[in-house]
């Protein structure tokens, strides 16, 4: 069977855009793939993390995947930094890539622009997202646009190693979700909705009061036409809530716009908050229920167990061909 793998950073309270642009793709890909869903804690600290934080961010995300369907059953899981055979795997692979192909990434020219005095770390941040899907022998790594250039860099680095070692690794590929689910911040609608905004007013928190959420949808930007039109260029901040209540309910776009047609913009926003309250109140609920059980401990301990075999396996392998040998 294929297998998937994907993780997200522990960096806070994940968005209505995460969820619905990357974990909701995992609940369809856990059906009918090997699927691994993973928390990259060793890729946050590439910018500060308070420590404080980082510890409660850890535990919380996993309880969100399971809060949001991401099923234990069908998924391995586990944190990144129980596998003490990851930064092994990406040392090997750091002294197998370049510093040209690094320095070249978009998310590293972007970041290392806005921190002043930036790590080391964030350079070689790929190599270790490429350690992450390699080293699992993963197949498809689902991931937004914004990190595909880096699964692209996995690829090159797997048939880089492959063609000079012999066959080690398996070649992903990255899944890029369609095109309609880049979900816009509510007050801004020309801007992806993004956990780390400055201003959280037009930004759904998974765990935010559903009340807070509902004002939130009800004072989105819209614009004075008063029509319920799917057209991003002209018509932003309504089709982003078109995107949104069409990924919540599964209906396709042209048939809500019939649903709505003559419909006045605050009845179109009122119906987009029940459906978005619907769902935030039972992820929530969940949350709840396994954020602080011995469920989730114990779910987190086989997952570890699993995949540190598997990378010891793999980093034994890489060894043995590069010489390491004594
Ligand atoms: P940050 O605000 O810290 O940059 P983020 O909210 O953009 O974080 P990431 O942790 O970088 O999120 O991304 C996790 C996953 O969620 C990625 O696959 C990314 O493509 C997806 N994602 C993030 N924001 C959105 C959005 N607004 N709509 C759809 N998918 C999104
Ligand atoms: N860089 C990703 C998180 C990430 C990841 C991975 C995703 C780390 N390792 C391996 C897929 C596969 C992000 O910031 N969203």
């Amino acid at each position: 069977m294929k297998r998937v793998l994907t993780g997200l950073q522990p960096t806070g309270v994940i968005t209505l855009g995460n969820y619905i642009g990357a974990i909701q793709q995992m609940k369809e890909y856990q059906e009918q793939y090997d699927s691994y869903m993973f928390v990259a804690d060793l890729h946050s600290i590439t910018i500060a993390q308070d420590p404080e934080e980082l510890r409660k961010n850890i535990r919380s995300l996993v309880a969100i995947y399971i809060a949001c369907g991401i099923d234990p059953k069908k998924n391995t899981m586990y944190v990144q930094s129980d596998i003490e055979y990851v930064p092994c795997v990406s040392w090997l692979l750091e002294c197998n890539s370049y510093y040209g192909e690094l320095s070249r990434m978009t998310q590293f020219k972007d970041k290392s622009a806005k921190h002043a005095n930036f790590t080391s770390g964030l350079l070689t941040y790929p190599i270790l997202m490429t350690a992450d899907i390699i080293g699992a022998d993963a197949n498809f790594v689902p991931v937004g646009v914004d990190q595909k250039q880096h699964v692209e860099l996995a690829r090159d680095i797997a048939i880089r190693f492959n063609n000079k070692y012999g066959e080690t690794f398996v070649i992903p590929e990255p899944l890029i979700k369609k095109a309609g689910t880049k979900i816009m911040d509510l007050q801004n609608p020309t801007v992806k909705m993004s956990k780390s905004a400055e201003n959280k007013k037009g930004v759904i928190l998974i765990l935010d009061d559903v009340n807070v959420t509902r004002k939130k949808i009800m004072s989105a930007t819209t614009d004075s036409e008063m029509s319920i039109k799917f057209d991003p260029e002209n018509k932003p901040g309504i089709s982003n809530l078109i995107n949104i209540y069409s990924s919540l309910t599964g209906l396709n776009i042209s048939d809500i716009e019939k649903e709505f047609e003559g419909c006045n913009y605050g009845t179109f926003k009122s119906k987009v908050a029940d459906v978005v309250v619907k769902e935030l109140e039972g992820i929530q609920e969940r949350y709840n229920e396994v954020k602080d059980s011995q469920y989730l401990t114990e779910i987190l301990d086989s997952g570890a167990a699993k995949m540190r075999e598997a990378f010891k396996k793999k980093y034994e392998i890489m060894k043995d061909k590069i010489g390491l040998v004594r």
